[in-house]
């Protein structure tokens, strides 16, 4: 049987990586196989991608480069490790995904939709996630802690508005598409976060009436 594919989203510092951690650790107690990994990234390839598009430089990435490098990685991404794991019955739990590209290269960039949209159907086919964790967190707070943790990279050094425009595109994603995609409040304390994250993952028990 075919594993799940879950997906953590948001803007930068609401804590992806942190409860990507405790939801791991939770699928693992209950006896599944968990594959972790990330977009930008997840593989020796879409790491060099990662990269080229994490790291400040003078050049300006033209906003259609940058969309098609963000399909690239994960093209190899899912011919290389989502779509082995999940065939062999594991959990995959990334670290962003396709929302991330409707909300940063279409939001924050401005592309329109459409050849987003025709990349995905390109590059992934049917697959999308079965889940999807959006945490979310007033722009200002997020940067803050995304700040305090580390020096900004060519993303996090965007201005406010960009951020704004990101966060707007993730919402509507998940007005559209509430079965799918779980919005957690990310302000409240870690405990609190995670106890909404608990109730996103029933939806994938058996019989939860989705
Ligand atoms: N990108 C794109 O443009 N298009 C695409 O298609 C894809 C990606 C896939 C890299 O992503 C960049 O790639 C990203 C978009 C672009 N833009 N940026 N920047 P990334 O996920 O690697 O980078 P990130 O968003 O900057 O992740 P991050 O900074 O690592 O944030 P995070 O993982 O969400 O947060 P965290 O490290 O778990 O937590 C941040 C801090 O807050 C940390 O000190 C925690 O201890 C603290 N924290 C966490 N939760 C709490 C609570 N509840 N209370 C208090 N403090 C907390």
């Amino acid at each position: 049987m075919s594993g799940y594919f879950i997906t953590l989203e948001g803007i930068e510092g609401v804590g992806k990586t942190t409860n990507l951690h405790y939801i791991r650790e939770t699928l693992e107690r209950s006896g599944r196989e968990v594959v972790v990994t990330r977009e930008p990234g997840g593989t020796p390839l879409g790491e060099e991608v990662r990269n080229l598009l994490l790291t400040p430089r003078e050049e300006r990435i033209a906003d259609m480069a940058e969309l098609l490098l963000v399909f690239a990685a994960r093209a190899q991404h899912l011919a290389a490790v989502i779509e082995p794991a999940l065939a062999r019955g594991a959990w995959v739990l990334c670290d962003r995904f396709t929302d991330a590209t409707f909300a940063y290269q279409g939001g924050g960039r401005q592309l329109d939709a459409a050849p987003v949209a025709a990349l995905e159907q390109l590059v992934q086919g049917a697959r999308r996630p079965d889940l999807t964790i959006l945490l979310d967190l007033p722009v200002t707070e997020g940067l803050a802690r995304a700040r305090a943790r580390s020096t900004p990279d060519r993303f996090e050094s965007e201005k406010v508005e960009f951020f704004e425009r990101v966060r707007e595109a993730y919402l509507a994603r998940a007005a559209c598409e509430p079965d799918r995609i779980a919005v957690i409040d990310a302000a409240p304390s870690l405990e609190q976060v995670q106890r909404q994250i608990d109730r996103a993952l029933a939806r994938l028990e058996p019989g939860h009436d989705r």
